[in-house]
This record gives structure tokens, sequence and C-alpha cells, in this order.
């Protein structure tokens, strides 16, 4: 309507700076203007944290822009849209990234310069967006921003958690938990659209009903809750497209309890509505591990029933039949999280579209994709009978119809085997009834994609083996990658802007192929004096952060080896741990001159440990009596240092990784379905100490076995390992690091003792003990690596020049080509 009235339109572009301007005045008028009336602080007295607020508000006005002009454009060309639904985006901070995929980052520093501020200093004053637990959940920001960069017509959805992951904070050595209210200071980042609400409905029964002579189900929900769209503009880079991440954030809903209304409790009632909000207030801290709680049912089903509506919403402006979805909506679900959308689809298309069965299941078997993370089958999403009864009464109909077909249809395919039959039905039967939402998923998708080759490997002939030889086209492989604007640009603009000359070229951060020009000057001295410099201001960042943080100083001559990720048994952070014991007690029983051919080291680990877990728990603590004990030791001195960086995010990432010379990637051979933090750390030209397991073997083939530490296991002799069990040998060396532990060198031994019990004998699951030698070796071999200067620049050169295939662009692009089947839509500049 806006160009049917064409007067008025022409009145308002006359009076609308379309495309605000860069130029230093411009952004600077800009910036005060912000300070005044949206901050509102005077121009002439304003703070860190309010000069950050107003930029980001000016840059925000940009980034609105070039959203409005791609959410018109892709209006206009209607291309299919691939939809990733998640529950968890870990964006961390915005502003910088933001400015930089826009292009305007300098202008803005000179402009903020001039009025006396730095950028940077303004940067660090946001807080990090913590919506989601960790590998999964950055994987999916990683993925958003390739998908605005290579002009993908994508919207994500999500939930607006009110509070994001816990904060860690560490008191005598202990993690504890504290609430992350991120949303305190107001998040210039989101848009709020309180007109685009959705009711989404819970509880309640379901009938039979007649609807022009035709039996129908009609579900008369118990509760009804609003969901409100939050946007977030995430914009490319290199291109004006700027996609949407639309969350939804639960209000009461307008229709809810009209009965404790009417019986006149007012103020009950009033109280008891604000409960709807609940729904997204609280994002689960459990990294792979469910427990079936009703709550985060709930919070699946409203984020899913609110995205769908949008969806069909969106379908239907433009399109009339149902049978044009498909070359429409591609769906696309990021683990099993959001697999009741399934259900939702069918639902909608049955019971308020009116399709029938047929139609409406030919369309399911067309749009949805799967994308699964887990490697065990202890890891896979189930949710008990009773629960989804209770709460989706015909979801569990329908997922109950969808089950009978397939298992007949699968009957007449494999005969009466009821061993299979049981295992690849939907409906798991035992004490506890379960739905498996890895079936629901499996079943309804036509793609499921590992995030590995390994881990794809794993899924055919393992955990989904009777899927894959019923429908072995299904299965396919994306190996994860990250972003190098993020990773490389942001993170690192030293480093980003040598390769950017050694190129000849920024081309790069669009292409990430050309890195590996970089190969060609692996051994020229001038890049390796270069190379060094940039890894020695990294360093120096991190020195002066850990020191501010813990008071201790550390030498930059030292190697800066890092682990850090969630903290997990199977992770193996106590093999670290175990090793740097080793490591302090070789070195105190050395010589004068012995002690000179040691390599110094700063052993840094962080992550966080999920709330229930004990033992993760414990590692933390373990980690810190250990280091208490090393730093202090005179005798030591800079030969060995041992640093637990707390509350590690995206933000304490995006500092540690480009200052870490090696760091470590421990995984017992077959658990990590890819490993993501590995690709961060490779390209930014740090070594890497690994097990053969998920993406590092593929990183092996890209860079080459003899620039990486290789070492432990390999995932098809873990199994035959823990067969020998009690049979198995450990080293007396291994032994001896935890007779340490249980004998109370370091203290605490009662609180260890379930820690040590849990890696000695038949109980060691994770494979320590047989990992050990082998993972000594591998250390000795970075030490000896390091003190040969030359070749350690230029295995990390190496490294850098080889991480292209880690990009996640090149993930996307394989996405779009292989699975959603949806080509780029420009958005013209
Ligand atoms: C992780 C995987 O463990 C990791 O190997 C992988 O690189 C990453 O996903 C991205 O693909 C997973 N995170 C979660 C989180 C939850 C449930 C399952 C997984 S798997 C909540």
């Amino acid at each position: 309507d806006f160009g049917e009235r064409k007067g008025q339109a022409e009145r308002m572009l006359g009076l609308m700076d379309v495309f605000l301007k860069n130029d230093p005045i411009s952004l600077q008028k800009d910036i005060l203007h912000h300070v005044e009336y949206t901050v509102a602080r005077s121009r002439f007295s304003f703070d860190d944290f309010e000069a950050y607020q107003a930029l980001a508000h000016s840059v925000r006005d940009r980034l609105i822009e070039r959203w409005h002009d791609t959410l018109i454009h892709f209006k206009k060309e209607d291309p299919k849209r691939v939809y990733f639904l998640s529950l968890e985006f870990l964006m961390g901070r915005s502003l910088s990234n933001i400015v930089i995929n826009l292009g305007i980052r300098d202008q803005f520093a000179d402009a903020l310069s001039q009025l006396g501020f730095d950028f940077e200093v303004l940067a660090e004053q946001e807080g990090d967006a913590c919506l989601g637990n960790g590998g999964l959940a950055r994987l999916s920001a990683c993925q958003m921003d390739s998908l605005a960069t290579l002009d993908y017509p994508a919207v994500g959805y999500g939930l607006r958690y009110q509070y994001g992951l816990f904060r860690q904070v560490i008191v005598d050595g202990f993690q504890h938990e504290q609430p992350d209210y991120w949303l305190n200071f107001g998040n210039p980042w989101e848009i709020e659209r309180v007109h685009i609400t959705y009711p989404v409905k819970f509880y309640g029964t379901v009938t039979d009903e007649f609807l022009n002579g035709e039996k129908c189900k009609v579900w008369v929900p118990g509760e009804m809750v609003e969901a409100v769209a939050y946007d977030n503009p995430i914009p490319g880079y290199g291109t004006r497209n700027t996609i949407n991440l639309r969350l939804w954030a639960a209000k009461p809903s307008d229709q809810h309890d009209m009965e404790s209304f009417n019986t006149g409790d007012y103020v009950d009632a009033v109280v008891n509505r604000q409960r709807a909000e609940s729904i997204s207030s609280i994002l689960y801290p459990d990294d792979r591990s469910y427990q079936g709680k009703e709550l985060r049912l709930k919070q699946q089903y409203f984020f899913v029933s609110a995205s769908v509506q949008d969806i069909f919403r969106r379908f239907k402006d433009t399109h009339k039949k149902f049978d044009e979805f498909p070359e429409k909506v591609a769906l696309q679900l990021n683990d099993t999280h959001p697999s009741l959308a399934i259900a939702e689809v069918m639902r909608v298309l049955l019971d308020e579209e009116h399709l029938s069965w047929h139609r409406a299941w030919d369309i399911i078997c067309k749009i949805f994709s799967f994308t699964t993370h887990t490697v065990s089958p202890e890891g896979l999403e189930k949710i008990p009978v009773d629960l989804l009864g209770n709460l989706l009464p015909r979801h569990l109909q329908i997922i109950y119809d969808i089950n009978f077909n397939f298992v007949e249809e699968l009957k007449k395919m494999i005969g009466l085997d009821y061993d299979r039959l049981t295992r690849m039905s939907i409906v798991e039967e035992g004490a506890v009834k379960n739905i498996r939402m890895a079936n629901l998923s499996v079943i309804c998708s036509h793609t499921v994609n590992g995030v590995s080759r390994l881990h794809s490997e794993l899924l055919r002939t393992k955990l989904f083996k009777d899927f894959y030889d019923l429908w072995p086209h299904k299965f396919q492989y994306k190996t994860n990658g990250v972003t190098q604007r993020r990773w490389i640009v942001v993170s690192n603009p030293s480093l980003c802007a040598l390769i950017s000359k050694w190129l000849g070229t920024e081309a790069w951060i669009r292409d990430i192929d050309l890195l590996i020009g970089l190969r060609d000057y692996a051994t020229n001295a001038e890049l390796h004096q270069e190379w060094k410099m940039v890894k020695k201001v990294n360093k120096i960042r991190l020195a002066e952060y850990i020191e501010a943080m813990s008071g201790l100083k550390v030498s930059l001559d030292a190697m800066f080896d890092v682990q850090t990720k969630r903290i997990h048994e199977y992770k193996r952070q106590l093999l670290n741990i175990l090793g740097i014991i080793h490591r302090y007690d070789c070195i105190k029983n050395m010589d004068k001159n012995d002690r000179k051919k040691v390599v110094p080291r700063v052993c840094i680990i962080g992550g966080k440990a999920a709330p229930g877990y004990e033992i993760a728990k414990k590692i933390i603590k373990l980690c810190h009596v250990v280091a208490e004990r090393i730093n202090n030791d005179n005798d030591i001195g800079d030969l060995l240092k041992l640093v637990f960086i707390p509350d590690y995010n995206v933000s304490v990432a995006e500092m540690v990784i480009p200052g870490a010379d090696l760091s470590q990637h421990l995984s017992t051979a077959g658990h990590e379905a890819s490993g993501t933090g590995s690709m961060k750390f490779l390209m930014n030209g740090c070594l890497l100490l690994a097990t053969a397991d998920g993406s590092t073997i593929e990183m092996v083939e890209e860079i080459g076995q003899d620039n990486m530490f290789l070492f432990g296991a390999k995932a098809h002799e873990v199994v035959a390992l823990r067969k020998k069990g009690p049979t198995l040998k450990v080293p007396l060396q291994f032994s001896r690091v935890v007779r340490m532990i249980r004998d109370g060198h370091f203290g605490f031994e009662d609180y260890f003792k379930s820690l040590c019990d849990k890696i000695e004998g038949t109980s060691d699951y994770f494979l320590l003990g047989a990992d050990f030698m082998s993972y000594l070796e591998a250390q000795a071999a970075a030490d000896k690596a390091f003190v040969d200067e030359e070749r350690w620049t230029k295995m990390s050169i190496l490294s850098a020049a080889g991480s292209g295939r880690f990009s996640s662009d090149r993930t996307i692009q394989e996405y779009a080509e292989n699975t959603w089947d949806i080509q780029p839509c420009r958005c013209p500049f």
C-alpha cells in the first residue's frame, strides 16, 4: 500500500535521509544525537557505557536500513527460504562483528577518536549474548553469519531467554553459578515486534468433530501463551544482505485465564498470568544431556509453534496451494530439540488446513532436514509419553499415527524382525514409555546430516545403522565450520592485516579458499618475523588478562598451551591435568642441567561444568589445587604455570584463542561428533595436540601429519581397549600421578576419591590410562618443535593456511546445494 500512496511516499523519501552517511561528521552527529535522545544523557557528560550505547544505536540504524532492504528484496523475489530452527544461539558480542560486516569499522573508529573515545574500549562495554551452551550454539551463530554473507534467503528461529547461560564464578577453586540476567542494560541489537505475536496452546483435550461432513480433530487447549517476536538483524560481509534471527519471548495471552478473572479473584489472576513468562525465562545449562523436564518441553513447543505459524503466515501471504510449500520452504532441525516441528506442521496441515493425511505426509517428507550432533545412544533425546500426552495431546496422537504407518511400511520391507522393529520404532516401550525424538527426526526428514566424516560413519554403522540400511540415500554429512569474520577479522585484527598484506587482498574474508596462498610463504623469513610479532602481540594481551584476573605473571617466552571448552569426562580435561602433574613431578626430580632443557609452559584451562555434573565440578577444583601448588612453588618458577580462566564464553575465547601457541583437543576417539574450537585455533595459527576424533581427522588431511601432534587410540580401537578392561596394563607414570592425588599431595583427598576411582581399573571408560603414554609422547614432540622457532613458525603458518575447509562458508554452501536446495538471493547495493 506504500506504493499506492505515491505522493505520500515521495514526501517521506524527501524527508528522510535514506542511507545514512558514513563520513566522520555524520557519524559524530549521529552518535551525539543518540547520547542526547536515545540514551538520554547530556552530550556534555556521559561515560564509556553510555557512549557504547549511543554508538550501538548509530550502528543499529545503519543495520536496519540494510535489513529492511533485504527483507523487501526477499519478499519481491519470493525465493525458497531455509528456516533454521535452533534452541540455542551463542552470539557473544555484536558491535565489532556488525561494523566489520557493514564495512564501516574504520569510519566509526576515526569518528570516535575525534570525539576522544577509543572504539575498542567502547566495544568492551558490551556484554555477551549467551543464549546457548557450547559448540552447538556457537555453530548456529557462525552459520547465521555465513548464510547472510553468502546471500542465502534464510531465517533463524530461536528463543529469547531472559537468563542466558549461567556465569561461572570460582570461589576457593569451586565453581559457583550466577544468573546471567543479560537484558538488564538493554539490548540495542534486537527489535521488539509487538505486533508480531502468535498464540501458543498447551494441555487440554482432543475431540472428534464433524466439519462439512468430514471427521476432524479439534484440540481444546487448557492454557494459552502469547509468543512475541524479537528480531535480530544479522549482516553479511561484503554484501547488503542482512538476514533475520527471530527470537520468541513468552508473554501472558489476553485469552489466558478468562475463567479466573470472571470468578473475581483479580489479583491472583494477574499473578498467575505472570507464569507464562517463565517459558522463555531460562536456558537449560545441560550440554548434551536430557532430563525430560516439562518446562524444557514447553520451551521446545513454544518456539516451534510460533515459528511454524510465522512460516505459514509468510507462505500464505503469496501462495494458495500447499503443493507449492516444498518449493518455498526448507526446515532445518538443529539437533532434535526443535523436532516437535514435524508434528506441529503435520497438525496444522491436517487440522487447520484440512489436507488429507496423504497430502500432508507428502509435504512433511519434502521439507525437513535434520542434523544430529550426538555420538552416543545415551545422548539422544527422549520424551516420556505421559509428559508429551499431557502437554500436547494432539501431537502425541500424530506421532503415534506417523509411527503406525512407518512400522506397517517397515514390516513390508523387512518382515517381522521384531528386534529391529523395536529398535526403529519412534515409541520406546519399557517401564517408562518414551518418544525417541531422533527416530522421529530421521523418519520424517529427507536428509540426515552428521557434523564430520567420522561422525557420519558412526551414524551409519552404529547409531542409525538400521535406518541407514533402509534409506542409505538419506545420510549425508557436512563437516562443521566456523566463520573467519568472527574468529580472525574481529578477534585477531593483527593477523587479519598480515594475511591480507601477504595475500595482497582482503578477498579471503569472503572467499576462504584463498588462505591456501599463505603456503607459498611458509618458509619466507620476512613473513616469519611478522608472524611471530603478531603472536607476541596476542600473547601480551592474554598475559595481561591473566594477570588482571589472577595476579599471576606469566612469561611470554613460555609456550601458551590452552584447553578451553565445556568440562566433560569425554573431553578429558583430566588427562591434561594429569599430564601437568606428571610434568611438575619430572621437573621437581631434575637436576639443574636438565632443567635448562625444559620448555617453559603456561597451561591454560577454561570451561564451564553443568551445574548438576559433579565429576566435572571436581575436575575444576582439581585444576585449582594443582595450580595453587605449582604456581607457588618457587623451585619451579617460570618453567610451569597453570591457570584456570573463569567464565569462558565467546568474548573470552576471542582473546584466548589468538594468544595460544598450542591447543589441546583430547576427546576419547569416537566421542566428539565434530569439535569446532579446534577450527578457531587452527585459523589463528595455533598448533593442535589432538586425538584422531571428529573433525581433527579431516584437519590432519588438510595440513599434514607433520604439522599436528596426534596421539591416542583410534575410534575403531576404543571398543576393543574397553573390552580388555582389567587386563589392560596402565603405565607406571599414570598410576604415580593418580596416587599423588589419592595421597593428598594437593589436599582434598576425600573429595577427589571418586574422581580417581573413575579413571582407575575397569572404570576408566574414557581410557585415560590407555592413552597416557601416547599423550606424553605427543607433548614431548610439541616441546621439541617449540624449541626450533623456525620449524614452529612454519607449522603455525601451514596450520592457518590449511584451515580454509573449516570455514562455515563451505559448510553452508554444501547445505544449500545438497540438503536445502536453495539459491542465493542477493540484494542490490
Ligand atoms: C556439540 C558436539 O558435542 C560437538 O562435537 C560439535 O562440534 C557441536 O555440537 C557442533 O556440531 C553438541 N552440543 C550439544 C548440545 C546439546 C545437546 C547435544 C549436543 S552435541 C544441548
